[in-house]
């Protein structure tokens, strides 16, 4: 069987492990054992489904800590963001274990006597999912611990970026006590791999929900393969965040949330800034105090606890960003931090932590002068890249904020209640923060974007259930007749006749 490596980021040498490429005859067994499983696991009780859950959450809490330095070795995020990571698989659980308790229905009058209405939440079937590097342990558990509990039986391709952090996953789930064939994974590689023999199962009739977070550009075509078979699968994709900053702004606080959202993860969350668009007014006093910051920021080895960045995720992360500064970098655009491109020990950052050359790390990179019309200003980089961008107005600030045809995330800095009602109107992200930065989301509220940055589903907190239940009405007549609804009614006619 191929195999590939997974490796750390902070230290190439380091091999983490080898890992078996699912092919199609894997992938499809997998699928098979998840339908087979879906007959049992869809009639156990929801309580004890999700008392699994509650095992699960307990084991991810005592194993925290080493699933965090697994984190970070693996995909090269700070220690102290990986332990938020798994946090927020904790607080999912927490969350969905009393869900589990409710998955209520509704009963509902019916307009013929003896006969009832209700509604129930059945579950979907085989949920099949595909998951990025970059929180790999966060939003495999937004998709798999309300799918669980809602009594789904899943098949998992997890990042090849992070497969040593799945296995732990998947064994902390076994160690839960989830029946066999419940919760299958295939590790293995995207484009070509195990990731497009997934997608085929779906032609293939044996997968009944579809799960993606990544680019934008592979989920359209999931989004394809899903429509022909008349499913609707939960697109998390890319994004081109904006975080605004008004005139008003408490500035240090706005340049503290910016550099968070630009540079927290190496830029590499699909929340994080792509565009900061500051108001003429500040944007001078603005960049003083964050350039400052900026050169200020402590990067390199993840595992020291004062790092504010650490590695890209793999070296194609690197690659791509390279990529990205030599293709989207104009001749008018004003470059606000030299050097670009790698960091290493010849080009070397002030206050890097640790040693450059074996890992792969990037500088941070602000592009100035930055027009709507340039190819930047609707690219999402994935990298500690982003934009500035002037505005006269808040209404100014809104098309730029607006204009990239994305609409994940999303932050806006200001005192002033119109402003903010303004925004909270007309911002077209499914996600908006008021003096907080672009990521950062807590685990109960919506997840997802518009336009190019989903299809609209979302994630997380009881509005997640809705993509993995379907609703089911049930009428039940005990009138010992056959009653026609519309027609076998007893409907008064009013006396129209009547005049005051
Ligand atoms: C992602 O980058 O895919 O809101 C998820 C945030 C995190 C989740 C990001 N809680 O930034």
């Amino acid at each position: 069987m191929e195999k590939f490596e997974s490796r750390n980021p902070a230290d190439l040498k380091d091999i983490i492990g080898t890992f078996d490429i699912a092919g199609p005859a894997e992938v499809e067994e997998a699928c098979q054992k998840a339908k087979s499983a879906f007959k049992i696991w869809k009639k156990t009780p929801a309580p004890l489904r999700a008392g699994i859950i509650h095992n699960f959450g307990k084991l991810l809490e005592k194993n925290k800590e080493a699933l965090s330095k697994i984190v970070t070795r693996e995909m090269g995020k700070p220690l102290r963001e990986a332990r938020g990571d798994v946090q927020e698989a904790i607080d999912t659980c927490n969350f969905f274990v009393s869900e589990g308790r409710r998955l209520y229905g509704m009963t509902i009058p019916s307009e013929m006597p003896n006969k009832e209405l209700y509604t129930y939440r059945r579950p979907v079937g085989v949920f099949a999912c595909i998951t990025a590097g970059n929180f790999p342990v966060a939003v495999p558990a937004w998709y798999f611990v309300p799918a669980l509990v809602c009594g789904n039986t899943c098949v998992w391709k997890p990042s090849h970026d992070t497969p040593l952090t799945s296995h732990y996953f998947a064994e902390l789930l076994k160690k839960a006590g989830l029946p066999e064939g419940v919760f299958n994974v295939v590790f293995g590689l995207g484009a070509n791999s195990t990731g497009a023999h997934l997608i085929n199962m779906v032609e293939k009739g044996l997968i009944d929900k579809f799960g993606f977070t990544g680019s934008t550009e592979v989920g359209q075509k999931i989004g394809e393969v899903c429509g022909r078979n008349l499913q609707n699968p939960c697109l998390e994709l890319g994004g081109k965040n904006p975080l605004v900053v008004m005139e008003d702004a408490d500035l240090e606080l706005a340049a503290t949330g910016a550099l968070w959202a630009g540079f927290g993860t190496a830029g590499q969350r699909c929340t994080s800034m792509g565009n900061l668009i500051l108001h003429k007014q500040i944007q001078e006093k603005f960049l003083k105090i964050f350039l400052k910051k900026v050169s200020e920021m402590k990067i390199g080895d993840p595992m020291q606890e004062e790092i504010t960045y650490g590695p890209m995720i793999s070296e194609v992360f690197l690659k791509t960003h390279l990529k990205n500064l030599a293709a989207l970098i104009e001749p008018h655009h004003e470059l606000l931090t030299e050097p670009n491109g790698q960091i290493t020990s010849q080009k070397k950052w002030k206050h890097f932590v640790g040693d450059p050359d074996k890992g792969v790390y990037a500088f941070p990179s602000i592009v100035a002068n930055v027009k709507p019309t340039d190819k930047i200003y609707a690219t999402e980089t994935f990298g500690p890249l982003f934009n500035v961008m002037i505005c006269k107005n808040l209404d100014e600030a809104l098309d730029l904020a607006n204009g990239t045809g994305y609409g994940l995330s999303s932050a806006i800095y200001t005192n002033t209640p119109q402003y903010i009602y303004q925004w909270k109107e007309e911002i077209t992200a499914g996600m908006t923060s008021i003096n907080n930065s672009t990521t950062g989301a807590e685990a109960h509220l919506p997840f997802g974007g518009n336009g190019k940055s989903g299809n609209g589903s979302r994630q997380s907190g009881v509005w997640v259930l809705d993509q993995f239940t379907k609703w089911q009405s049930v009428n039940w007549d005990l009138s010992g007749k056959l009653q026609l609804a519309q027609i076998d009614t007893g409907y008064v006619e009013p006396d129209l006749e009547y005049r005051i």
